[in-house]
């Protein structure tokens, strides 16, 4: 029986977490076919390993999970090299960047199979069927090439989240010790990544998760969480975890039991929601969740400007209004909200683009005045392919396009693109994109971060006085000595390193 190599390519700069995508792609598979991890995060040269295990003439089957940004740079580059050196090799592809751009990934000639969405049935499935010989065009999320054409299967329901099997957390730890998985994070000295829910019940119009969950959201049981958290605790010292989850906090309940489950273990939380669910949380709830540990939530803010904010389709029933109520409401429980904003949405002409800019930085300013200890994240709106939505439609009608062939992706133009830094979005002016970065580093300057744990008070307050002026007088043009501040310190922005 041929065996199953699963890479995760790099994607942190300094801190990585438990690659969470590949577990759970090797859990599916546990048990009935043999696999090793090559983790990028963990390897100098993860090429040099990969080919090691390729030269046994054991392996057939690559699984690699994708994100769009740094990840991409080795995915393309060591799948291309793959199939040139072992070109037998099935190369398998899943993960949010191929789930959203399976044609440019599939057209490469080096990519044979897209999983769209989850893993967890259609991956042992598409092994099964390829080992057997036997036809996988019925297999729900998988997406292939016959002469030619790419053909996209249906999608499978969402799996119920209890029935999955236990990830291999031991098995891992075979390979890269898990202890240093749980790095030193602002939460504590031994974070977790946990993934406790898929999809989200939303459809923002500009969110990734849509395409792929199309609005829906399952989630582990909060026995099953605490479960899990409590055994990596034991045997390996988490102190605190971050949920990865898109949409932690769907449900009260289940956010409320696992709070009374894990308060006893006395570790420091957080999560990410949504800014209209949790503003309908009683009281009692929020009190709970602070003190079972939730120190900070982060929020799809995305602007304080009522018309963009219905044009984003948020779903639900966000405003202006409620954003800053909210800020407020966070402060009484004294739980950190992590806002994020969403700027540079298209308008109908380059002036209103800016008006738009100018709202929301001055809305930013406000929320920080009612409640200093917000947290703000800034992106630039990069666009994902949405179909259908209105929002993309008239993206695309500006004549913005993804790049057509694969390697473009990681080109000088576009690599940055999914950072959300560098949007290359046609209604976008350098002096808009400039206005953005400014203020985020007076920003940045005037507020540092308390995710940043090497930071100290000195260099804070230092930070805090020379972009004071600038912060209050409204003037962010060419804030040259932040950022040399900033460099020198080696800042450290939450949205690229980490939350
Ligand atoms: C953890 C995380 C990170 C970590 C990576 C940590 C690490 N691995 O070391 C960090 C913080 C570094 C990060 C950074 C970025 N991230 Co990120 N990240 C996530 C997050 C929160 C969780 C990923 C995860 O572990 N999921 C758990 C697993 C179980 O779910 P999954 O990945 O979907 O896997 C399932 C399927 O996709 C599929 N699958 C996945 N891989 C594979 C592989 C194979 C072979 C198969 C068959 C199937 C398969 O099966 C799995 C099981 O069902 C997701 C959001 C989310 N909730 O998923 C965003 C997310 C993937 N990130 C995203 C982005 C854009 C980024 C950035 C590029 C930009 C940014 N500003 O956030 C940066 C890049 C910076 C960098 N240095 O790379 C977006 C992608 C959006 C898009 N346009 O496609 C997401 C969806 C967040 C969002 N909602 O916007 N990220
Ligand atoms: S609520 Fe968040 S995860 Fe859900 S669709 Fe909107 S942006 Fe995406």
């Amino acid at each position: 029986m041929n065996k199953v190599l699963l890479f995760n390519p790099r994607s942190a700069i300094a801190k990585y977490r438990v690659p969470n995508s590949i577990l759970n792609i090797a859990a599916s598979i546990e048990g009935i076919y043999e696999w090793v991890i090559v983790d990028g995060n963990r390897e100098t040269d993860p090429y040099e390993k990969i080919e090691s295990y390729l030269l046994t003439g054991d392996y057939k089957y690559l699984g690699f999970t994708v994100m769009p940004g740094p990840q991409l740079t080795q995915a393309i580059a060591i799948s291309k090299k793959i199939k040139d050196e072992f070109p037998n090799t099935i190369m398998i592809w899943g993960g949010y960047f191929p789930s959203t751009q399976h044609k440019v990934v599939l057209n490469s000639g080096y990519i044979d199979f897209v999983i769209n969405g989850p893993g967890d049935h259609a991956f042992p499935k598409l092994i099964e069927a390829l080992e057997n010989e036997t036809p996988y065009e019925l297999i729900k999320n998988l997406i292939y090439k016959i002469d030619g054409n790419i053909i996209k299967n249906a999608k499978e329901d969402l799996i119920e989240q209890e029935t999955l099997p236990a990830l291999p957390y031991k098995k891992l730890d075979e390979f890269y010790p898990f202890e240093k998985y749980l790095g030193k994070t602002y939460l504590g000295e031994h974070t977790l990544a946990y993934h406790s829910s898929i999809g989200c019940p939303f459809t923002c119009s500009f969110c990734a998760v849509v395409p792929i969950y199309e609005a829906r959201w399952k989630a582990k049981p909060a026995k099953m969480v605490y479960e899990d958290v409590k055994f990596i605790k034991d045997k390996w010292g988490a102190d605190s975890i971050e949920f990865h989850d898109n949409n932690f906090f769907v449900s009260e309940k289940r956010t409320v039991e696992f709070s009374k489950m894990i308060k006893p273990e006395k570790m420091v939380w957080w999560g990410e929601g949504r800014i209209d669910t949790i503003d309908k949380y009683k009281d009692d709830s929020l009190s709970i969740m602070r003190d079972s540990g939730c120190k900070m939530i982060f929020f799809g803010a995305e602007t304080g400007n009522d018309s963009i904010l219905k044009k984003m389709d948020k779903g639900g029933t966000q405003s202006s209004a409620q954003i800053r109520a909210f800020a407020k409401r966070m402060k009484k429980f004294d739980i950190i909200p992590e806002y994020s904003f969403v700027l540079g949405m298209p308008a109908e002409t380059p002036e209103e683009v800016m008006k738009q800019i100018d709202g929301d930085i001055q809305f930013i300013k406000e929320i920080k005045e009612i409640n200093p200890d917000t947290e703000i994240v800034i992106y630039i709106y990069s666009p994902v392919p949405t179909e259908g939505s209105e929002l993309y439609k008239k993206v695309l009608a500006t004549g913005f396009h993804f790049p057509e062939k694969l390697e473009d992706w990681i080109g000088p133009q576009w690599d940055r693109f999914d950072l959300r830094k560098n949007p290359l979005t046609p209604w976008l002016t350098a002096e808009m994109v400039d206005k953005i970065k400014n203020f985020e580093t007076v920003l940045n300057g005037y507020y540092p971060t308390i995710s940043d744990i090497r930071l100290n008070g000195i260099k804070r307050k230092i930070l805090h006085t020379i972009a004071g002026l600038r912060y209050k007088a409204s003037m962010y043009k060419h804030p040259y000595e932040i950022k040399l501040l900033h460099r020198l310190w080696k800042y450290r922005q939450p949205e690229i390193q980490g939350f």
